[in-house]
């Protein structure tokens, strides 16, 4: 198998495309914070795209890594060795595949090995968009749509000189912009969060002030957050999943990555500094992306997570597996038709049933094979996120309860890192400390439902569904979720 870099990039097999452009004669326009397998399935490739246009070739990205770990320093040496180079394979659900290598990130900087220079990267003129996929819970916006400026994390980095935060790296490199007369770039938010730019700017702005008010005033005058609605499903890679794909490809890529054939990306139009011709490579430009993301996180993230919870407890593993359980089809079903589809206001010419229709048909790729685990991951974030609007719509109507009843009580239960056979599994919750997750072991089921996951739902108003939910987490674990679920009788 040939190794994949520059050097090697016209010596691969044919089955592989390659960047239509000349990466040498790109420059970085764009940088890019938290690099993971999302960003670099989804913006990446339309940016490769968009470098292939006549005169775009000022939007290349430079890709930051924010986190100071093993695993961070891996993904900078590889970036290293293959010169920003990987493979992307696109799966349709027939099981065809289109695999590329994509050139749109052509530099990568390890924050951590040095902060300042990050920084000074940041305000180099030449960057107009810093884009960022810091994730739902790394925001620190709480549900009151405050910045939460006494979190420890965000304390501590106000008062460092060189902050660590993709907050502290992006004032400050909006400082040296200020002072050196260059101008502000634009702030794009790529994470799934309602109002995603006003979420963003809420936080980029109030930390700022906090740091230094005229700054943060100078930012909040300046500098723009457009919103976007952004839609990949792209699974995490297993080292098996590594040589497949490399077997695949006949190159030996050292992180590859794989996708569904499906993407989509909406943004609002609000550049600051300018924008590539997104526009003629499938994006979509609106003043108000507000009904497609309503659209995409409370039917395709939310029943993501109404599959993932109850399908882990059911002892599955990937979401083509749960998909074949007709008992979690129908749950889908009906939670996509009568409880999240009657407070959705879609964009013009979007029909809510065959959106749904066409999410479920995503979820059945076999070739995904998308892992319960990875979207059942950090629900503490998401289902704020994911989950408040319906329960809020289905609860105020008086409507039937019990689905969503069902898929809080499989949360609760889920944070017990065990499946219906006794299987344990590792949580991954970083939005969850410890004391709020007691209140879900615990013995009093119903206290589970004061931790701040659900703040603004105002479940006090509804006994009768708190009394349903335990009733429902008894029920799972004694009976298990399976046959709780089949009792729903749905
Ligand atoms: C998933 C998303 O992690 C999750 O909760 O629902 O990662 C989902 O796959 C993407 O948003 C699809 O665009």
């Amino acid at each position: 198998m040939i190794a994949l870099s520059s050097a090697t990039l016209r010596q691969l097999p044919p089955q592989v495309l390659t960047p239509a452009y000349d990466r040498s004669k790109t420059t970085p326009g764009i940088a890019h914070l938290a690099v993971g397998n999302f960003h670099r399935a989804h913006q990446a490739l339309y940016v490769d795209r968009v470098l292939a246009r006549p005169g775009q070739q000022d939007w290349a990205i430079v890709g930051v890594g924010l986190r100071d770990n093993a695993r961070e320093t891996r993904r900078a040496a590889i970036m290293a060795e293959q010169n920003g180079l990987y493979t992307l394979t696109e799966f349709a659900p027939d099981n065809t595949h289109t695999i590329r290598v994509l050139g749109a990130i052509t530099e990568y900087v390890q924050a951590a090995k040095d902060r300042a220079a990050a920084i000074r990267r940041l305000a180099d003129p030449t960057i107009k968009i810093v884009s960022l996929t810091i994730t739902e819970g790394g925001y620190y916006v709480d549900a009151s749509g405050e910045f939460m400026l006494n979190d420890p994390a965000i304390a501590e980095d106000l008062r460092r000189a060189v902050p660590e935060t993709a907050f502290g790296l992006v004032t400050e490199a909006l400082r040296l912009r200020r002072d050196n007369g260059t101008g502000p770039f634009t702030v794009m938010t790529c994470d799934n969060l309602r109002d995603n730019g006003t979420v963003a700017r809420t936080a980029f702005c109030t930390f700022a002030e906090a740091r230094d008010p005229a700054l943060g005033a100078w930012i909040r005058e300046n500098v723009t957050f457009p919103s976007t609605m952004v839609d990949r499903i792209t699974p995490s890679v297993s080292e098996a999943d590594v040589a497949r794909l490399d077997a695949l490809s006949g190159v030996a890529d050292q992180m590859p990555l794989f996708a569904e054939d499906f993407t989509q990306w909406v943004i609002e139009d609000k550049f600051c500094a300018g924008r590539p011709e997104l526009e003629a490579v499938g994006v979509e430009f609106t003043d108000d992306v507000g009904p497609y993301e309503q659209v995409k996180l409370r039917m395709l993230n939310a029943s993501h997570s109404m599959l993932a919870l109850p399908g882990l407890l059911m002892d599955y593993d990937t979401v083509p597996h749960a998909m074949a359980d007709a008992g979690l089809v129908t749950l889908l079903e009906q939670f996509l038709a009568q409880d999240a589809s009657p407070s959705i206001t879609p964009p013009k010419g979007v029909s809510l049933s065959d959106y749904a229709h066409q999410v479920l048909h995503r979820f059945r790729n076999p070739a995904v094979g998308d892992q319960l685990l990875r979207i059942a991951s950090d629900s503490a974030s998401k289902l704020p996120v994911f989950w408040t609007d319906t329960v809020k719509g289905v609860l105020k109507a008086g409507a039937d309860h019990r689905r969503i009843a069902f898929g809080v009580a499989c949360f609760l239960e889920y944070l017990r890192g065990q499946t219906e056979s006794q299987k344990t599994y590792t949580l991954s919750e970083p939005g969850l400390p410890d004391a709020a997750r007691a209140l879900a072991l615990g013995d009093d089921l119903a206290t589970g439902l004061t931790m701040p996951v659900f703040a603004g739902w105002t479940l006090e108003q509804y006994p009768a569904f708190v009394e349903d939910v335990v009733k429902l987490r008894r029920s799972i674990r004694t009976q298990g979720a399976r046959q709780t679920l089949t009792q729903l009788g749905l």
